[in-house]
């Protein structure tokens, strides 16, 4: 049967609180404060285990490896590795905790998938994201590409494409800015990218304030090299103004699944001829019609929109057909969000289910739930060509929750990105997990 499987990152031994994220108003305000990178560890994989035990096909994708010292070497930093961190911290201490950042978690920005289904030639599609918007997720493709061509190694059933370049009109942010509506899993989609910016012509529609991080050119350019056709994707715009508000990412301020769509009414720019355009799309494609659970400013503002992450919740299919929301643990402390979620099990649509999770460590760096993940639907014959030592388990969850008991520190401070044995630790930690995950070790090392 196909299924969709949801590809979790699992949260990495140097999770900090570095502020990298311009834009991402959680990222900045949580800047130097200690991280607690065991803590942030195990309540990423609870979240898996929680949509594991729905019924949902939940696999996992290892952190990168951190800290990227080559990074600095590449910036003119020389000597040992203690040196190249002692110097980076005395001259640009900004560019030190680039390369610590464990931003690769996010995996919803590891890459743009297309199921088989969706593509002429019958192979999955994924385009590793180039991340160039920011420069310590910009330094994320290289590594994130050669870990899904190991996880995805045959040709006959995937296509691991190379990232676009890092080039501006390019820039790309993967599954955040991508969501792909259908009546069942297993036929063909309708595939929805939504942009921040449009790089080819005199933008009147840029956000003001904070960079827009998906260009309509990338967008079109992973719909041609995945070869979806035309009639089955559309491209829409992100209100400027949510951007404005602290929405770097359209997954901040909707999420989509099968035949439900719920948003904000500020999610896309001139929403409403958007929204009709794409039920008008979706029910002439599947003959069904969509359910489009949308809320107002009056019942959600965009600033608790944002500090919730209301729309961040990940909404899956259990395989009784009904759907649940996994929403972050804010959404019940936030009365807005609150009064979202009892409407939406008021009302007459899919979803029967909302649970709310603590993912605190990820949330302060602008990561819920949905964050955390990248769907791929999958065939069966597929599913039996992937790597199968990522699919989480009972027995791996065991693995992976011992296994980051025993290599993660309790809290990081900012003072502690400067201790030589960090790197030592990480590494041993990264080097452990290829052999729990049956992945290559030259390839979690990022060594060749
Ligand atoms: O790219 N935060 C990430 C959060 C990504 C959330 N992903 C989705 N919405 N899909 C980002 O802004 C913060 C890192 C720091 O400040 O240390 C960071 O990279």
């Amino acid at each position: 049967m196909t299924r969709e499987f949801n590809f979790d990152g699992l949260i990495g031994p140097t999770h900090n609180y570095a502020g990298l994220s311009y834009g991402n108003v959680a990222s900045t305000t949580h800047r130097n404060q200690p991280s607690h990178p065991r803590a942030a560890a195990i309540q990423g994989l609870e979240k898996m285990k929680h949509v594991s035990d729905l019924g949902i096909g939940q696999c996992v994708l290892p952190p990168l490896r951190r800290p990227r010292l080559e990074f600095l070497r590449e910036l003119g930093f020389t000597g040992s590795d203690a040196q190249v961190i002692d110097q980076a911290y005395r001259s640009r201490p900004e560019l030190l905790v680039v390369c610590f950042s464990a931003s690769n978690m996010w995996t919803a920005n590891a890459a743009t998938v297309s199921p088989s289904a969706d593509c002429g030639e019958g192979r999955l599609h994924l385009t590793p994201a180039n991340l160039s918007s920011t420069l310590h997720r910009s330094i994320e493709h290289a590594s994130t590409t050669r870990n899904l061509r190991a996880i995805f190694g045959s040709e006959e059933h995937f296509v691991v494409h190379d990232p676009l370049a890092s080039l501006p009109a390019l820039a790309d942010e993967g599954a955040a800015n991508h969501t792909r509506l259908c009546a069942d899993h297993g036929g063909a989609g309708l595939e929805v990218f939504v942009y921040g910016a449009d790089w080819m012509s005199h933008d009147s529609a840029a956000p003001k304030k904070f960079p827009a991080r998906q260009t309509l050119l990338a967008s079109q350019a992973i719909a041609r090299r995945h070869g979806v056709s035309p009639s089955r994707v559309l491209f829409a715009r992100q209100n400027p103004d949510a951007i404005d508000a602290g929405v770097f990412h359209n997954d901040v301020i909707s999420v989509g699944n099968q035949n439900v769509l719920l948003c904000h009414e500020l999610a896309m720019f001139q929403q409403q001829q958007q929204l009709k355009r794409l039920k008008l799309t979706f029910e002439a494609l599947f003959d069904s019609p969509l359910y489009v659970i949308e809320f107002s400013r009056h019942e959600i503002s965009l600033q608790d929109a944002v500090e919730s992450y209301f729309f961040n919740s990940q909404l899956v299919t259990r395989p009784d057909g009904r759907m649940s929301l996994i929403c972050p643990v804010e959404c019940q402390e936030n009365e807005a969000a609150r009064r979202c979620t009892e409407r939406i099990l008021e009302e007459a649509n899919p979803i029967d289910d909302i649970a709310f999770l603590d993912l605190r460590q990820s949330m302060n760096n602008g990561g819920g739930p949905a964050c955390l993940r990248l769907r791929i639907v999958m065939t069966e014959a597929q599913q039996a060509a992937m790597k199968q030592g990522v699919v989480l388990t009972e027995e791996l969850y065991m693995r992976l929750k011992a296994w980051i008991n025993s290599n993660y520190r309790e809290r990081l401070s900012p003072d502690d990105l400067r201790d030589p044995n960090l790197i030592d630790e990480s590494f041993r930690a990264i080097e452990e997990l290829a052999g729990i995950l049956d992945l290559p070790v030259n390839a979690l090392l990022d060594e060749h």
